[in-house]
Parts: structure tokens; sequence; C-alpha cells
């Protein structure tokens, strides 16, 4: 059956360019590369759209029990594997590169579409469909888990609520090990997802899944792992620091012996990677001044700061089809709790999910959403061909709207908006670095350390059975100084409590990557184009920040991602301008933490 659509689709592309053909040996010309680009471009739009809105459904209206939306969507990519995965469409494709002929800009789009193609390899099918039955099995497992804490269900807003404001330790535990239970409920298949991730790709020539998503940097994943080590490098220093800083007011908080590693239920994020709550700050003022908001208040003032930095009004579409609230307590569904931004239709189709509530975080998670929503109405346009319609690299996508959350959190522009009273003293100034210091510093060594390591070995199959739940404590150990609370056997799987194991798998270095990245933007636009101090800036009203950023992002792949951050930061991506924007802490926290005992080594974990 699969042989016999096959050539269904073949012919339905060799039609679309006007070849009167007999099906069964459709063949592609060798002398059109532009006309197949074209017709291949919008086939494979029209099936990306239909898995697009399967998937939208999937994660928006989660009905326990329900199969009707799986199974849309296990359709819906099955038709886009059939095309992606022609074997005639990838022979094609490699004789075109070989032949040496096409334009610098047909060759991006063959090779992303060759890229595009890994994980759906010819012969594979069974292992396609697999995955995507185990991976929309995880979805469901994952968001419509009924986390429980004293045989009470509650969600994973609550369970953060508590992590980062409660000041008891007892309710704080319960809190943390309720965050984990899932992870015993994804368990029993993520091995299994694991070897139907790798299968197709290594029938396409790719070491496994984790080297097959670092190839979309087009530099060896050798390479990206050095450059990720290098990054934690660049924050060991500081992240050292803090950690001494964290375990001795921590402990004096909770009157307890100043421990080794930082025990997990102590920190306010339920993966110890962000310690912004651990401080009165700016934040905190900001959570007030919100409290008393709608939720939609914050997702138009985000789009009205980006607007004010030059970006154009959101289309209506948006606040039509988004899911941007959480689902009401009554509603018979559950949806996907954790924030993502869709580009349906690559063009103007675009869509964020998000649970908002008025508090800081979501403030800051809209406009980081947003942030991918610009970006997909910038390059979603005619001129960039379909195939070049994403970031420049993934982590330029995850840069944009990291950005604009920064500036978002930043005194100067609270003040101005009127989220915060004027109390910007040298106190507020301090306080407020240490803010974000807690938030990006901290985040490096779990992104850039431990969910790195930890995916790369677990689909490179140096992870099993035996170690599945080992091996990230000791990553967790190694890179964060953290330890679990109690023991935390091989029932467990504690990483795949976090989303991204399931839904975004071995990409999660984006995220570090985009921290450097957007510390040397910010640093550009800070100090040369508004002349202002990065530590307190006001990007509102200022059209030359969308100058800055606009052509980087109207580009999509068309380029790549090193020319577009050189000619936007007159640098080369790495970590000095986030090590140097945290300077002045660093000298203020030796001097805090003089006479006390660091547990962290001087140097920092290599892999
Ligand atoms: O997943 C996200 C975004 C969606 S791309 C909300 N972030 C990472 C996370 O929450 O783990 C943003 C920064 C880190
Ligand atoms: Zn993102």
């Amino acid at each position: 059956m699969a042989a016999r659509s096959n050539a269904r689709t073949t012919f339905a592309l060799v039609a679309a360019i006007g070849i009167p053909i007999a099906a069964c040996d459709a063949k592609l010309p060798d002398d059109d590369l532009s006309g197949v680009l074209d017709a291949y471009g919008r086939e494979y739009r029209t099936l990306r759209q239909q898995a697009g809105e399967a998937d939208w459904l999937l994660n928006t209206r989660i009905i326990p029990g329900d199969t009707t939306a799986a199974s849309r969507s296990e359709r819906a990519h099955l038709a886009l594997a059939e095309l992606a995965g022609d074997p005639r469409l990838q022979r094609w494709l490699r004789r075109q590169l070989e032949a040496g002929t096409p334009t610098p800009i047909e060759r991006r789009q063959l090779e992303a579409i060759l890229r595009s193609a890994a994980p759906y390899a010819a012969g594979y099918q069974s292992a396609v469909a697999r995955r995507i039955r185990l991976e929309n099995r995880q979805v469901e497992t994952l968001f419509g888990f009924d986390f429980r804490v004293d045989g009470r269900s509650v969600t994973t807003s609550q369970i953060d609520g508590v992590l980062r404001t409660s000041r008891d330790e007892a309710e704080r535990l319960k809190a943390w090990e309720a965050s984990k239970e899932v992870g015993e409920a994804l368990r029993p298949r993520l091995l299994e997802l694991r070897d139907a991730r790798n299968e197709p790709v290594r029938a396409f020539g790719y070491e496994d899944f984790a080297d097959f998503k670092a190839s979309a940097y087009e530099v060896g994943r050798d390479e990206l792992l050095a450059l990720t080590d290098e990054l934690v490098a660049d924050v060991w220093p500081l992240y050292r620091e803090l950690h001494t800083w964290a375990r001795y007011e921590l402990a004096d908080r909770y009157g307890a012996e100043v421990p080794t590693d930082l025990p997990a239920h102590w920190l306010p994020d339920r993966w110890g990677a962000d310690w912004s709550a651990l401080i009165e700050s700016n934040r905190a003022e900001l959570d007030r001044a919100l409290a008393g908001r709608a939720p939609e208040w914050i997702v138009r003032e985000a789009e009205t700061f980006y607007r004010s930095v030059g970006f154009e009004p959101l289309p209506e579409s948006f606040y039509e089809r988004s899911s941007l609230y959480p689902a009401p307590p009554e509603a018979d569904y559950r949806k996907n709790t954790h924030a993502s931004a869709w580009h349906i239709d690559l063009e103007r189709d675009v869509r964020a999910l998000m649970s908002v509530e008025a508090d800081a975080r979501w403030y800051e998670t809209t406009h980081h959403e947003l942030g991918h929503i610009y970006y997909y109405l910038s390059y979603g346009r005619p001129e960039v061909p379909v195939f070049l319609r994403t970031g420049a690299n993934r982590a330029l996508h995850e840069a944009v709207g990291s950005l604009l959350g920064l500036a978002s959190m930043q005194g100067a522009f609270l003040e101005s908006r009127g989220l915060i009273s004027g109390g910007r003293a040298p106190d507020d100034r301090r306080r407020a670095l240490m803010r974000e210091a807690l938030r990006f510093v901290v985040f490096t060594p779990f992104s850039a350390g431990v969910m790195t390591r930890y995916e790369d070995e677990l689909y490179r199959g140096a992870i099993d059975e035996r170690s599945i739940n080992r091996r990230w404590w000791e990553l967790v150990r190694a890179y964060q100084g953290i330890a679990p609370p109690t023991e935390r056997g091989e029932r467990y799987a504690d990483a795949a409590s976090k989303t991204h194991i399931t839904n975004d798998p071995a990409e999660y270095y984006d995220y570090a990557i985009a921290h450097a990245l957007l510390f040397q933007l910010h640093d550009r636009i800070a100090s040369d184009v508004l002349g202002q101090s990065p530590h307190d800036t006001n990007y509102f009203g200022e059209p030359r920040v969308g100058d800055v950023l606009r052509p980087l992002l109207e580009a999509g792949a068309t380029r790549p991602w090193q020319s577009l951050i050189r000619e936007a930061t007159g640098e080369d991506l790495d970590g000095r301008a986030m090590a140097e924007y945290f300077s002045p802490l660093l000298e203020r926290l030796r001097e805090e933490n003089r006479g006390r005992t660091h547990t962290l080594p001087s140097e920092s974990p290599r892999g």
C-alpha cells in the first residue's frame, strides 16, 4: 500500500509541474530544478499545513481516551513522510547537488529538503509510524497527567507557585516529588521512542538522532558540543559563586547545615534551572503590579512593545486562532501547558499556545513567544523559498524573544510603562543584575550541560534501562551541583519530566546558544545603537532596535547564520558578551562569599 501511494504522491508532484507521465514510473526531470523545487514546496506546504492543524488540535484539546486527534495527526504525518521519504525524490535531490549546477540559494534549498527527509528515510515507514504514535502517546501522557499532592489534583502551575514562593520545606518536598511522578509514566516508552527516532536517520547516514538534530547548524556534532562546553566554561566562575551563595543562603533559610550539593527541592524551579525567584527584585514588584491585570492585557502589552520597536501589528487571526489562556477548570479537555509558537501555513497563519496568567513569568514568556511569531512573519513571504522559511539556526529563533524578554524586565523600561515605581537606586540595580544572573547564568549549566549531554548520550545508545535515572542525576550533580532530596532509583525517569525530552528532542542547547547570542545582540543594541547602559535599558519606542533585528529575521535560512550574526553584532557567536555583562556581579559575589567553602570545582565539567 505504501508503494502505491508513494507513486501517487510523486505523480502529484510530477503533475504539479505539468509533465504528463504514467504514475507507475513517475520521474522527476533533471533540467527543471526551479520548477521541481516550486512544485515540491507547494505540495510540502499543503501537507505540512494539514499536519500542523492536526497537531494543533492534539495539543490544545487533549481528551484522555479520545484518539481522534491522535489518529488525524498520525495520518497527516504519514502523508508527509510519504512525500518527503520518497526514495526517487531523494536520489534526484542528491543528483542535483552532485551535479554542481545549482545556484547558492538552490543548493541551500536542496540541502534543507534532504535534511528534512531524514526522519522519513525510505524503507523505514514502520519506524516512522511507530515514532509518530509513541510521540503522540507521550504528549498525551505528559499533558493529560494528573499531578497529585496529598491525594489532591494540582496543576503544574500550582506546583511551580509552591516552588517559587513557599518557605515550608515539607510542602516544597511534596510539590517537587509530585512534579516528577510524570517521569515514571513516561519511562516505559522512552527507549522505544529513542530507537524509533534513531532508526530512520541512521539509515539516512547520520550517527543517530542527536547527530541529525545537530546537522541543522551545518557544523559537526562535535563542534557543537565543544561550543556548549565553552558556554558552560564562560559562565562557570560566576555559576560557582552563585552556587556557593545559594547553599549558604538557603541553608540559613531552612535552618539546615550548609550542604555540599543543593537539594533540588530548595530551588524555585522543577529542574533547578531558574533561581530568580530566590531574591526580592523588580520581578517580585512586577508580579504584584500584574496581579491586578487581565492575562489578555499581558499579550497586548507584549505586542505593543514589539510594535514600538518597529514590528508590524499582529494579524487579527493570531488572536482568533491562538490558544492563549489556561483551559477553564471545568473543561472536559486539557491542553499542553508548555508555551510554544506555531507557523501553521509558513505564511501568515501564526499562533501561540500558552496558558498566560497575570504574573511576571508569563509576562516574560509571552515576550519570548512573540519573538518566534515575529520571526515567522518576517520570513513567511514569497521572496523566501518555502524550505528556507525557518530560522537561520534554531538558536536564533530562541534568541529574538528572549532578547525582548530580557529588555521587558529591565528597570528603565518597566518604570516607563508604569509597571514598577521609580525604585531604581544603586541597590535596586544590584538586585536586578543578581536576578538576571539567577535566571540566565544559572540556566547555562542545565541547558548546555545536563540536557545537552544527557540527550547526546541517550541517542548515542550510552544510556540503557539501568542508567536512565542514574545518569541524569550524575550529570545534574556535575554540572549544576544539585542533588535529589531523596533516593531516586531506576523506577523514575526524572529527565522525562522536562517537556523537551518528549516534544523538542535533542535540541535543548538551542536555548543556551540563544542566551549567549542575546547578550551579544543586547550589547550591540544598548551600547552602540541606543547609547544606553545594557544593565538598565528602555527599548520602548526605538525603531532602531527593529532596524538591527529585521535584516536578521527577514533572511530566514537563505544565508549562513554565521554571516548574519557577524553582520548584526560585529562578532562571532560566543559567551564573551554574557560574561562581560555579569562581570560586576562576579566581583561582588567573590567578596560576599569570602570565607565560605566552594564545593564546585574551579574547572567546569567537560563532556
Ligand atoms: O521552552 C521554552 C519556551 C518555548 S520555546 C517557553 N523555553 C525553555 C524552557 O522553558 O525550558 C524558554 C527558555 C527555556
Ligand atoms: Zn522558544
